[in-house]
């Protein structure tokens, strides 16, 4: 009963700041070596990459790039979508390696009043499918199109399913029979690598879309999608700009708060996440050779907008802004200067401002309307 008792009490959560332990986190500009980087050029030339393999390595696995083939093919077009505003365009994207393949479904709308390329933002879509319904019978605040449209930006969206299923049992059966290679490796990609994968196949597709302006991609995920935004503007510096929505515990939140979710709950409720080393971390948060502090610096100079909910302790509001704090000193090398005040903003107020842009909006765990405004008031500012 006792040992019962010492394994359920290891993964409680804590929601009390006063429980919060001491931590020091790893020093973004000093490099394993132990050199202090002072020029975007050792940090783009070294302390960059051995960060971005730091988390390779750890938490969300590699992610290969390379394919055989690729196959676009249009499936719907539709010149007067919602009523005339919009133009619709349904893509499959087949993507083809080692004669295994997979298919992601695109659904992009783009406002009809636009003159040339106009930015877009692409959802990794977590939620049931149907929050992004291309006939506009179901309209969701999760993915409010018409308000993107409204605002002169294009906005898409892929189902996170198309690339893995988001289960433990299942999640093999997408991007990864592309790269079984990656399934026996302990830092192989897992669910959130090809999720994150997915959007830089969207990505390439973008690039081809005289629609769209391929420089002003912000990719938007919330929650675990949300996790998949980060890695995905962390590997494809192509993403102007990552907007993560309650992304929590191994997204925007630091992991050595131990505040909510922990690693070792996440890793034991979603093991089809996050690569195998990972667990080695397991209430061991303070081994990790980085924290999330430094997905959010592998960004910079691109903005970042990070989100909670007042009823969301889960995700860790408070580590959320700590991580974008603990990110500035990177922007500031660019001398790219963040706006945000030291301590986090009240409920409701937020901080749209481009490079670091955070709010905490009163309510649930969720992405609505009062997100997205901000989305696109920081988007403007792009
Ligand atoms: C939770 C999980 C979080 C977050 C969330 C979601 O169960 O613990 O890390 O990803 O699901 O995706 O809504």
């Amino acid at each position: 009963i006792f040992l019962i008792f010492t394994a359920v009490a290891g993964h409680a959560q804590n929601y009390d700041e006063s429980k919060v332990p001491s931590y020091i986190l790893p020093d973004v500009l000093k490099t394993s070596s132990g050199k202090k980087v002072k020029s975007v050029k050792t940090w783009e030339k070294e302390r960059r990459p051995e960060i971005l393999k730091m988390f390779e390595n750890n938490i969300y696995g590699q992610m290969p790039m390379a394919y055989d083939s690729v196959r676009r093919s249009i499936t719907t077009e539709e010149g007067a979508a919602m009523g005339g505003k919009a133009k619709l365009k349904q893509v499959t994207i087949e993507v083809f390696k080692n004669r295994k393949s997979v298919k992601i479904d695109v659904v992009l709308f783009t406002p009809t009043k636009a003159t040339g390329p106009v930015p877009v933002f692409l959802l990794i879509n977590n939620r049931p499918n149907d929050n992004t319904d291309p006939t506009r019978q179901k309209k969701s605040e999760f993915w409010p199109a018409e308000m993107v449209i409204d605002s002169g930006f294009a906005i898409a969206a892929f189902h996170v399913n198309d690339l893995a299923p988001d289960n433990k049992d299942t999640y093999m059966n997408g991007v990864l029979q592309l790269y079984p290679e990656q399934l026996k490796a302990d830092n192989g990609m897992k669910a959130i690598g090809a999720w994150a994968w997915g959007a830089s196949r969207v990505m390439d597709y973008f690039e081809k879309d005289a629609d769209i302006d391929a420089k002003k991609v912000i990719v938007v995920g919330h929650s675990r999608g949300g996790k998949a935004s980060l890695w995905a503007a962390a590997e494809d510096q192509r993403f102007a700009a990552c907007v993560t929505n309650c992304s929590g515990n191994s997204g925007a939140a630091l992991a050595r708060r131990q505040f909510g979710e922990r690693i070792s709950r996440i890793n034991t409720t979603f093991p089809h996440w996050f690569n195998n080393n990972y667990k080695k971390f397991n209430d061991k948060e303070n081994s990790l050779p980085v924290d999330q502090h430094m997905l959010i610096a592998l960004i910079a100079p691109r903005p970042v907008y990070a989100t909670n909910a007042s009823k969301d302790l889960w995700a860790d509001p408070k580590g959320t802004y700590l991580s974008l704090k603990n990110a500035e000193s990177v922007y500031n090398l660019y001398k790219i200067k963040s706006q945000l005040p030291a301590t986090p903003p009240a409920i409701n107020v937020p901080l749209p401002n481009p490079p670091l842009g955070y709010h905490i909006r009163e309510g649930e765990h969720n992405m609505t309307e009062f997100d997205w405004r901000e989305f696109l008031v920081f988007a403007k500012g792009i």
